[in-house]
């Protein structure tokens, strides 16, 4: 039977699941699926081990113990449903809706299970989520340049003459790109991948720019510099379709790469081979991941990287160009989904998800949280300060309700907890962020034990608290008919029906799609060089780079953390997905942190050692593997486990900061300070549960 991956990735894969005897047994890639082609992920090709896990939570279950404990006593889902409903009367009647705060993610990208709780939470007049721990900073930056948040289909880098793979692990990530790479190799195309540290994907490139951690905006600008000064600039699409080139001109003499190369931390002659190899050919196709706009400057690092093709006229060239994100190729109107005209007037307050802890610990915020219901994500895992949302969590006085799959970090903390269905269990439409098609998934088996969809959740205490919109009444199917109903001429003709029929749609777009190819929807109609935007907000209106605030340039911190700490995904968790299965643990081995060879030297750190990395904000354990496979001065540690499998009980966000970075209000993550040093010998365990209580 044909399903989607349902995980917050680019490939949104077309998926081919075998069931037997009520159980899924199988799951592989779609052998005909134009972007899957066949090839899926090691997660989710043990996909029945998450379904049927161990972890799963059969039943509605009320706490039994002490927050974070993770003591439980079954409850039937009709009290579990009063029991919130009579919580919130009395919480609106005391504090007002506002005390209430939804939190949720992409622990589906399923368009109506991602979005279920947005009419609820507008009717109830509860806070708003501002949900931006992911993409927010770099769609911003992306944004500046070209207006939307779209760009060549990266199946046209097949027949480039240079793919640039920029801050994406694709090998990780979305392994689909990687089958992309390797077909435009075969024809010639030479690689490159600029990354602080060797990652897979590195090391399936030609070459490996390993820059330093939050310098790519400087890189980007150095690179502009070589293509102006060498004349690789490409006239006729500077004057038809860009807006500013005059101005950027004298703006790029401070970036020679003499000047950018101590910054970045390679050589001139790499820059200026880089430059001259990118300016050689408009066949240049540029895959940047969103991992590179996780710091202090990250929207402005997206912004210039935009600017790239725009000076060498990539972008109208059908095998170049670039891509962020396909989000926006994606025509539909979200209103339908969301209802924001339910939401009382004056709109409610928004609160930053990746302050979580601050909302739920500041005694000053007015009205105080008094309760969180939390679905779709992990937070207790995935949020930065990850001390403060635990502290937070732990308050006697908050009521927490979470909606789960799986017994996650979160659910422990819960007073309520609510099973959820998986995407093989319920129905769902899906967009992609990495490719151009529209695909359906029916239920491929009943819900396990007593789960329900997020939709039908929302449904339920809509009836319990008195909302009669007519909107909550519909059913997922009526939704998705009437989202794809309100998309635009990139949705025309494709209907649920034809979706039933064909489980996959590319949107009606042009081959090749170009979207820049004469300009672009920025408010002068062209790539802009020169934002005007972005200046009345205070920014630079040209692409600038601005040192890290949490860097190693800060005067005091860097004394005393001297080591840069990146934080990328691992390649056998999805976030926190996944850190649940047994097998995927093995895997993965171990909660480990990477350390090059001089800083283990200097710390008397042997590879295999236990060690804690540690700064002002938190201290986690980690097995240290000292490897040249980072830079001196950075430290690498990969993946979210859930802390309850990190000696300890405490994980990566620990020591990740809530600091909100340049533009668009998304984290910070990767500019984040540490010190390391040596606990002890490995003592040979592996990834077992931690047994110290949570705090
Ligand atoms: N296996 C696996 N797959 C995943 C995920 C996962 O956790 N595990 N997460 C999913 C999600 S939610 C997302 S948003 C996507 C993200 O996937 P990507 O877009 O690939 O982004 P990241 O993996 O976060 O980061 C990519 C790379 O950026 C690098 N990086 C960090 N700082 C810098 C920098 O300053 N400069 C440069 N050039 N590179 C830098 C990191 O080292 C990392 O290798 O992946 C999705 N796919
Ligand atoms: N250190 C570090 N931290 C990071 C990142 C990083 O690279 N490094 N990446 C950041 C990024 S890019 C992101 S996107 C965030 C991700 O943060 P989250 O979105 O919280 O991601 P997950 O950890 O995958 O948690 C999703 C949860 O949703 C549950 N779920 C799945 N489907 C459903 C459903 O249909 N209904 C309900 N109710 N629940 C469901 C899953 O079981 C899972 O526990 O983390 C961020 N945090
Ligand atoms: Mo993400």
């Amino acid at each position: 039977m044909k399903s989607v991956c349902p995980h917050d990735c680019p490939s949104a894969c077309a998926l081919v699941v075998t069931v037997a005897d009520g159980r899924v047994v199988d799951v592989t890639g779609a052998p005909d699926h134009p972007f899957t082609q066949g090839v899926i992920c090691g997660k989710v090709h043990e996909y029945q081990e998450r379904v049927h896990s161990p972890l799963r939570i059969p039943t509605p279950l009320r706490r039994a113990g002490p927050k974070g404990r993770g003591e439980f006593e079954r409850v039937s889902w009709e009290a579990a449903i009063a029991e919130i409903a009579d919580r919130w009367r009395g919480v609106i009647a005391r504090s007002g809706a506002e005390a209430i705060l939804p939190f949720s993610y992409a622990g589906t990208m399923g368009r109506v299970q991602y979005h279920a709780g947005h009419p609820f939470f507008h009717a109830l007049g509860a806070s708003r989520l501002d949900r931006t721990i992911c993409v927010s900073t770099a769609y911003a930056g992306w944004r500046a340049t070209v207006g939307t948040v779209t760009g060549n289909d990266s199946e046209q880098m097949i027949g480039a003459d240079l793919v640039v793979l920029w801050g994406i692990n694709a090998a990780y990530t979305t392994i689909n790109v990687m089958t992309l790479v390797r077909r435009a190799r075969e024809r010639g195309a030479w690689v490159v991948c600029i990354d602080p540290y060797r990652t897979r994907t590195a090391k399936q490139a030609d070459e490996h720019l390993m820059v330093r951690p939050g310098t790519d905006g400087a890189l980007a600008l150095a690179v502009m510099h070589v293509l102006v000064a060498d004349g690789l600039v490409d006239r006729a699409y500077v004057d038809r379709a860009t807006s500013g080139f005059d101005r950027l001109v004298p703006h790029l003499a401070a970036s020679a790469p003499a000047a950018v190369a101590p910054v970045v931390g390679l050589s001139v002659d790499t820059i200026v081979r880089f430059a001259r190899r990118y300016g050689a050919s408009r066949k240049s196709f540029i895959r940047a991941g969103i991992g590179l706009s996780r710091h202090d400057n990250g929207g402005m690092t997206c912004r210039a990287i935009a600017c790239l093709p725009a000076l060498t006229g990539a972008y109208a060239d059908p095998n170049g160009g670039a891509l962020l994100s396909s989000t926006d190729a994606f025509g539909f109107d979200l209103a339908v989904l969301e209802r924001p005209d339910l939401m009382p007037r004056p709109a409610p307050r928004v609160i930053n998800m990746i302050q979580l802890g601050r909302a739920l610990t500041d005694e000053r915020l007015r009205p105080r949280i008094e309760s969180l219901y939390v679905y779709n994500s992990n937070p207790a895992a995935v949020c930065p300060n990850q001390e403060l949302v635990l502290r937070g969590l732990a308050r006697a006085d908050l009521f927490t309700v979470v909606h789960e799959q799986v017994m996650t970090d979160t659910a422990r903390y819960a007073d309520l907890v609510l099973p959820a269905t998986t995407s093989l269990e319920h129905m769902d439409l899906y967009k992609s962020f990495g490719h151009l098609y529209v695909q359906l998934a029916e239920p491929v088996i009943p819900p396990l034990g007593e789960a329900k969809p997020n939709w039908e959740v929302f449904r339920r205490l809509a009836r319990a608290l008195g909302l009669d919109d007519p909107h909550f009444e519909k059913t997922e199917e009526q939704l998705i008919r009437e989202l794809l109903a309100s998309g635009d001429a990139s949705l025309a003709g494709i209907t649920f029906e034809r979706l039933r029929e064909e489980r996959s749609v590319r949107l009606n777009l042009p081959r090749p799609y170009l979207p820049f190819a004469e300009g672009a929807p920025t408010p002068s109609g062209k790539v802009e060089f020169y934002s005007p935007t972005l200046e009345a907000l205070g920014h630079p209106a040209l692409p600038t780079y601005t040192p890290l605030a949490e860097g190693p340039d800060h005067p005091e911190l860097a004394r005393r953390y001297p080591l840069q700490c990146i934080v990328p995904p691992n390649r056998f968790f999805l976030n926190s997905s996944f850190s649940q299965s047994e097998l995927l643990r093995a895997r993965q081995k171990r909660p480990s942190v990477f350390v090059a060879p001089a800083d283990a030297g200097a710390r008397g750190i042997a590879d295999g050692d236990r060690v804690r990395v540690y700064n002002d904000r938190g201290s986690a354990v980690f097995t240290a593997e000292v490897t040249d496979d980072t830079r001196t001065g950075v430290a690498v540690i990969e993946g979210i486990w859930w802390h309850r499998f990190q000696r300890g009980g405490r994980g990566v966000n620990v020591l990740t900061s809530d600091r909100v970075s340049d533009l668009g209000g998304g984290p910070a993550l990767h500019s984040n300070l540490v010190e390391i040093e040596r606990v002890g010998p490995e003592d040979g365990q592996r990834a077992a549960e931690s047994t110290a209580p949570d705090r």
